[in-house]
């Protein structure tokens, strides 16, 4: 494991869910941390446990990903605080399972305009510098959605295709630049994310056995911290359905047609 004792690390989407835990690794590890979200009570309320217990520095600043105005300002707001950003972890998301007849021009925009644009106008702020300095790390979170669609979250599914097209291209990019770019596709975690995503409770019901643990998916994404991991896949049982079904799309649709209508 790589060394990250004074790195300065920032966290989109860090309120809760897999983005809080990572924080939580990242302070334990000794890094230096600048905390993205729109709710700043849960961000001043880490913030503070952080502090305390690992004499780390925070800074949190409320952000909604989907404004590119804010954006911008935050992120220059950053660049006067910390100066340099080393690693970008772009986890700001959300999703509705819902059927494409069913979505709303506002879920449609809404999901489109935080996991697609904010996750790419936050990393055009840091591109210029981790460019220049041939030094940084980007890790996307996207979704084992973004490699496999099924019903009820075409629009979801959707961004996550856009994330993984967008890293995959930002990797060679950043080749020549010693910047390295991760996406993390994970299946489904135990988070707040299904408060939103599956309003009914049908999906959890059905998927709860499987949902991995929110703090075993960030000490993944920690561990692969400033190394040259391109994915990171899980669970592994999904990863290889992934695999099977670049190589015969049809035949998986078909005999998963029971597993995919979960939701
Ligand atoms: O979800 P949750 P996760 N601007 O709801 C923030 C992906 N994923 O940790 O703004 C800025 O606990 C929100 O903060 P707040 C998923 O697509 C998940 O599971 O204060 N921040 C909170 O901190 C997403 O990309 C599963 O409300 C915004 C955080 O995002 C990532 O994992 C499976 C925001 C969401 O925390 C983290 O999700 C998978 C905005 N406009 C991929 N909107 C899963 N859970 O099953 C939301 O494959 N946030």
């Amino acid at each position: 494991m790589v060394q990250l004792t004074g790195k300065n690390i920032v966290i989109t989407g860090a309120s809760g869910g897999i983005g809080a835990e990572i924080a939580k690794l990242c302070a334990a590890r000794g890094a230096n941390l600048v905390l993205l979200a729109r709710s700043m009570d849960k961000l001043e309320q880490l913030q503070n446990s952080l502090q305390e217990r690992y004499q780390v520095k925070v800074d949190v600043f409320q952000l909604d990903v989907s404004d590119t105005n804010q954006v911008q300002k935050v992120f220059k707001q950053i660049d006067e605080t910390i100066n340099e950003v080393d690693i970008l972890v772009n986890n700001a998301g959300f999703g509705v399972f819902r059927e494409a007849h069913e979505a709303t021009i506002e879920e449609i925009k809404g999901m489109f305009n935080v996991n697609v644009v904010g996750l790419m106008v936050c990393t055009s702020m840091v591109l210029p510098k981790m460019r220049e300095r041939r030094f940084g790390h980007i890790i996307n979170i996207a979704s084992q959605a973004g490699k496999i669609a099924t019903p009820k979250s075409s629009v979801y599914s959707a961004t996550k295709h856009a994330v993984l097209g967008f890293t995959n291209s930002l990797r060679m990019e950043l080749a020549d630049f010693n910047v390295y770019v991760t996406s993390v596709n994970p299946g489904p975690i135990a988070t707040n994310f299904f408060t939103i995503a599956d309003e009914k409770g049908t999906y959890v019901k059905n998927v709860q056995r499987f949902m991995l643990k929110p703090e075993y998916v960030a000490q993944k994404v920690v561990n692969a911290m400033i190394t040259p991991t391109r994915e990171i896949n899980l669970p592994r049982w999904m990863n290889m359905g992934s695999i099977i079904y670049i190589l015969m799309p049809r035949l998986f649709e078909r005999l998963g047609k029971r597993a995919f209508n979960k939701k």
